[in-house]
């Protein structure tokens, strides 16, 4: 592992060690298609060693029809920043939290964690909403990490997103959007083994009947939507990276 590597992660634990102490209220988010795998043990059982007070925000409900509440983990809002839905709920849920382990408390402060793009700084912005121009910052230490102010009752932190050490699926990273769509190594490994776990799936989305391969799937899918190489040849890199955008952006609903 390279020194950088061990800097990184540093610097990600730095921010999760910070909004431990400096919040009252630490958020979870998660994602409303991938609740199991977007929470992280790690961060669950600090804040459960340390007492804080924790809310998990299931977010990107919007891309899930019916969500299986029985895997949220105690307690939960479900919102959907794209659509402001559950805003209020999610306020309410927090100050509620606050009052009931603090007393009535002027100001609540609220630190966010969660994966790298499970979608932290839509909820900040949500709550922020379009009419609070004045963004009061409270600077927490030295670093970067500073209190936004949301409304009169409520200041956030955002941070930059954390897996938990070590891990390493990178199958698991791509559906969940942690690697994005542009920055994916080998598209095609990763899809096909997507095509794999969800049967039928990304076939149906594109009315490509299943491949006895699943690089045959990915070539045909690569012809029918014209994506070719020079010569003619299928170019599965491109099209592995297509589908994957349309997947993390809930276009193709794989679950
Ligand atoms: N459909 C949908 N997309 C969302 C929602 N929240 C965030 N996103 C998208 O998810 C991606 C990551 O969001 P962001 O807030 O930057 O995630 P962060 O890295 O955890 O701060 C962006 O492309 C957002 O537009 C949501 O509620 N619904
Ligand atoms: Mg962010």
């Amino acid at each position: 592992m390279s020194p950088c590597f061990f800097s990184i992660m540093g610097n990600l634990w730095h921010s999760v060690n910070l909004v431990m102490k400096e919040s009252d209220i630490v958020v979870i988010v998660l994602d409303a298609r991938f609740i199991t795998e977007t929470i992280n043990h790690e961060i669950v059982r600090k804040i459960n060693e340390q007492k804080k007070p924790y809310l998990f925000v299931v977010t990107k409900s919007d891309l899930k029809e019916s969500i299986d509440k029985s895997k949220i983990p105690e307690p939960y809002v479900i919102v959907s920043s794209t659509e402001r839905r559950g805003k209020s709920a999610l306020r309410e849920r927090l100050l509620i939290i606050a009052e009931k382990r603090y007393g009535r408390k002027c100001t609540v402060k609220v630190g966010i964690l969660g994966y790298p793009n499970v979608g932290k700084s839509s909820v900040i912005n949500m709550l922020k909403g379009r009419h609070s121009a004045s963004t009061s910052i409270m600077s927490g230490h030295t670093r970067a990490e500073k209190f936004i102010r949301a409304d009169n009752r409520i200041l956030l932190m955002d941070t930059p997103g954390v897996i938990p050490y070590g891990e390493n699926d990178q199958v698991k990273h791509v559906l969940i959007g942690t690697t994005d769509f542009t920055k994916v190594k080998h598209p095609e490994t990763i899809l096909e083994k997507l095509i794999e776990r969800y049967p039928g799936v990304i076939e149906k989305h594109f009315g490509v009947t299943p491949d006895d391969s699943r690089s045959g799937t990915i070539e045909k899918i690569a012809m029918k939507k014209g994506l070719l190489r020079k010569g003619g040849l299928p170019d599965t890199d491109r099209a592995a990276r297509m589908i994957i955008r349309l997947i993390q952006t809930g276009k193709l609903r794989i679950q």
